[in-house]
């Protein structure tokens, strides 16, 4: 050992649930100050590890795709398998926990399940244990979307979108759990009058750790439509407009450092964990990855290149987006904090390397022939129902004489890159915190043609780090009761890029025209935008 402590991080995540063992060094706020680095990783992958659940990608399957559903003490099987892979060496010297959970899902208990979680005992399993405490068998997780009933009524009476994106920081959402609530409590009102606590996916598991239920930290909480991101309480007004009672149902709301309680006597005995381990609220995934990533203050942001793109960032104060497309969340060191998605994001990237014929050394090649701003040449790369903006019908937007045609291959590989950096420009605009620092993840960050357009487009210098389990790594630290990341962060830097003057005034001039057309765009489509009335 080398003077630091160890904390574990626990992601309960939608396809598997990871355990991090961090090394974290004892004091707080010194710029030497570094985590130390990971010194043990267990995950259980769901679908393979736990097959008796049935899960297909960490979910129950259905016809219905808008309906997305996981069995909660699936979850709690893989923390006892998870701890069984880390040993009881690894868990004897541990301080201090937290758990990371997928945000939005919703797990419901029945009267009495505060004393029975009390008594878990260590030789049985914690399935057969917790399972007769759920008031509902099935908890809706993020991916369910079939709550746009519950959405609207709850934005109604909140008085339209862009009031309630004031009020609780998003508009009503399907996945959010708000609306979830509502489903349920109007589709089975017996369950719901037995529901004693509905907690969160991260303050359930919390809760098991604890042998108590734990509050709901502000970090997950503003994730469900019902907190009031201003004064971090539960709104009355958004609790009223979502179901009856649900003010007695829900834990209180705590800052995401508190520490919520000692592990329970059954993961001491069970697993060696040390009785005097002290477990910090849960919080969500992307609050917790905003810590692993090594974020600090406002004006750093993330940019996670993933299937969908992700920009994420601290915001020095709350700000809402008049078009209520994105999120307002409490990060783990208090301030509140953006997130925006959009769908197009590597899938729409394929779709344009795909349509050519190219492989990626193909699509970079074309990206380097081409010059910034594509001689005007421009793309609203909508190739999926697109989240910010709303789009529902896909429709790819092509201007400025590009044309969808092999002689113009090189163009259109240009044109969608240059189009996602400037829809990100133009949509994030609200959080008015203009970025100083952005950190790229996700598999396309490696990618330095990509990582030179956006650093152009957005005017910031742009940094690649691979960080792998990010949210378990941001659990970690916080469980160690570190609110910001000390850096340099754990993980692999790639390349960066310094925004360019010459193109990045080239994009500046460019993005009155994008906004334009994004707004024709919007006029023309089905679904507007959706305001407050
Ligand atoms: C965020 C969201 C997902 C989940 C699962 O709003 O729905 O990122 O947190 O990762």
């Amino acid at each position: 050992m080398s003077g630091g402590a160890f904390y574990l991080g626990i992601d309960v995540g939608t396809q598997s649930l990871t355990a991090l063992l961090v090394e974290v060094p004892p004091t707080d706020g010194d710029s030497d100050d570094r985590a130390k680095g990971i010194v043990a990783r267990a995950r259980v992958h769901y679908d393979t590890e736990l097959p008796a659940y049935g899960t297909v990608n960490g979910q129950l399957p259905g016809d219905d795709p808008a309906i997305g559903r996981v069995p909660p003490c699936m979850w709690l099987d893989g923390l006892d398998l998870a701890f069984e892979k880390l040993g009881a060496e690894a868990c004897r010297d541990v301080r201090g926990l937290s758990v990371s959970g997928q945000q939005h899902g919703s797990v419901y208990l029945a009267a009495g399940a505060n004393r029975a979680l009390a008594a878990l005992a260590p030789h049985r399993s914690l399935a057969q244990q917790v399972e007769p405490l759920l008031s509902r068998a099935e908890a809706p997780i993020w991916t369910d979307s079939s709550t746009t009933r519950e959405c609207a009524a709850i934005r109604h009476t909140l008085g339209g979108a862009a009031a309630t994106a004031d009020l609780t920081g998003s508009d009503t959402f399907e996945r959010f759990t708000g609306p979830q609530i509502r489903r349920f409590a109007r589709t089975d009102p017996e369950a719901w009058a037995d529901t004693a606590h509905v907690c969160l996916v991260s303050s359930f598991v919390t809760s098991v750790l604890t042998g108590r239920i734990a509050p709901i930290d502000h970090g997950d909480g503003s994730g469900m439509n019902l907190l009031d991101i201003r004064r971090l309480e539960w709104s009355e007004a958004a609790m009223t407009a979502t179901a009856e009672g649900l003010d007695r149902r829900l834990a209180p709301p705590c800052p995401p450092w508190t520490v919520v309680g000692h592990i329970a006597p059954r993961f001491v005995s069970r697993h060696g964990l040390p009785a005097s381990a002290r477990v910090v609220a849960g919080s969500g995934d992307n609050p917790c990855s905003l810590v692993g990533v090594g974020v600090r203050e406002p004006g750093e942001a993330v940019l996670s290149l993933g299937t969908s793109d992700t920009y994420f960032g601290l915001l020095k104060e709350v700000a809402v987006d008049p078009d209520a497309n994105g999120h307002v969340f409490i990060a783990p060191n208090g301030h509140p904090m953006s997130l925006i998605c959009f769908r197009n994001g590597s899938l729409a990237r394929e779709a344009v390397r795909d349509r050519f014929g190219l492989d990626w050394p193909g699509f970079d090649a074309a990206l380097r022939a081409t010059p910034p701003g594509n001689d005007g040449m421009m793309m609203l790369p909508w190739f999926e129902p697109e989240i910010v903006p709303r789009i529902a019908t896909p429709h790819v937007h092509r201007l400025g004489g590009l044309r969808d045609e092999p002689e113009q291959a090189a163009r259109n590989c240009r044109a969608v890159v240059e189009g996602q950096f400037l829809s990100m420009r133009l949509n994030s605009e609200w959080m008015a915190t203009r970025p100083t620092r952005i950190v790229a993840t996700g598999g396309a960050s490696r990618n330095r043609e990509l990582l030179q357009i956006a650093a152009d487009v957005l005017g910031c210098r742009v940094e690649s780090l691979e960080v792998s389990d990010g949210a378990a790594l941001g659990a970690a630290l916080r469980a160690a009761g570190r609110r910001i990341c000390p850096l340099p962060p754990i993980g692999e830097p790639g390349p960066s890029a310094e925004p360019r003057p010459e193109a990045a005034a080239i994009y500046d001039a460019m993005l009155p025209r994008y906004a334009e057309a994004q707004r024709q765009a919007l006029s023309r489509a089905t679904q507007a935008p959706r305001r407050a009335p």
